[in-house]
């Protein structure tokens, strides 16, 4: 299962994948982080789209074009904000994966990148995080394609580091 898995470090704007996934906010009108990195790169059409959506629950996700970007889809999810673990944070994340991959699947996505959700400005502890998304994303790969791939995009080298650990301990091998 661990070959249908990628950890790499990097910038997700430019991955060449069918969906890449942004860490929105409940507005989906865009914001910092890979949230803003992901408008700047896909133009304005982006959130005109987003506009029309009105909104997103946390723990939920939107499918929209990608414009600009050389991804085709980008499905934006919005992450919970940590506070402390007691407000069904982990739950919440985990249906940040779920319903990702499930837009995914319903869209024939073969590929598709996931950044690092909530563990910026939303202050998830990355560790914790990491497990969460390999541990939903296996769940979900187990006998479903499409996808067929999973890119996980780290920024920075401990979220890096977090990731592919996280592969190496669920997945049971190194990420490919
Ligand atoms: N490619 C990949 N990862 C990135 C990129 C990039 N280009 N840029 C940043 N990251 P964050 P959140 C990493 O804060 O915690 C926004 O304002 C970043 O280093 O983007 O879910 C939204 O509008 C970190 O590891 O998302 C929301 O209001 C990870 O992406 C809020 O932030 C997530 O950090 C969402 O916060």
């Amino acid at each position: 299962m661990g070959d249908r898995i990628d950890v790499i470090q990097g910038d997700i704007t430019k991955c060449n994948v069918d969906a890449i996934v942004n860490a929105a906010n409940t507005t989906l009108l865009g914001g910092g982080g890979v949230d803003g990195a992901i408008h700047r790169a896909a133009g304005p059409r982006l959130l005109e789209e987003c506009r029309s959506l009105g909104g997103c629950p946390t723990g939920q996700a939107r499918l929209t074009q990608g414009y600009d970007l050389p991804a085709r889809w980008v499905i934006h999810t919005v992450g919970p904000v940590w506070s402390g673990g007691r407000r069904d944070e982990d739950g919440l994340l985990a249906g940040c994966y779920r319903s990702s991959l499930a837009l995914a699947n319903g869209q024939g996505v073969e590929s598709i990148a996931f950044p690092s959700i909530s563990t910026g400005a939303y202050r998830f502890p990355v560790e914790r995080a990491a497990a969460i998304a390999v541990e939903e994303t296996l769940r979900f790969l187990t006998g479903t394609t499409p996808p067929d791939r999973v890119t996980f995009v780290c920024f920075d080298l401990h979220t890096y580091e977090c990731y592919r650990s996280a592969v190496e301990r669920l997945a049971g091998g190194r990420p490919s």
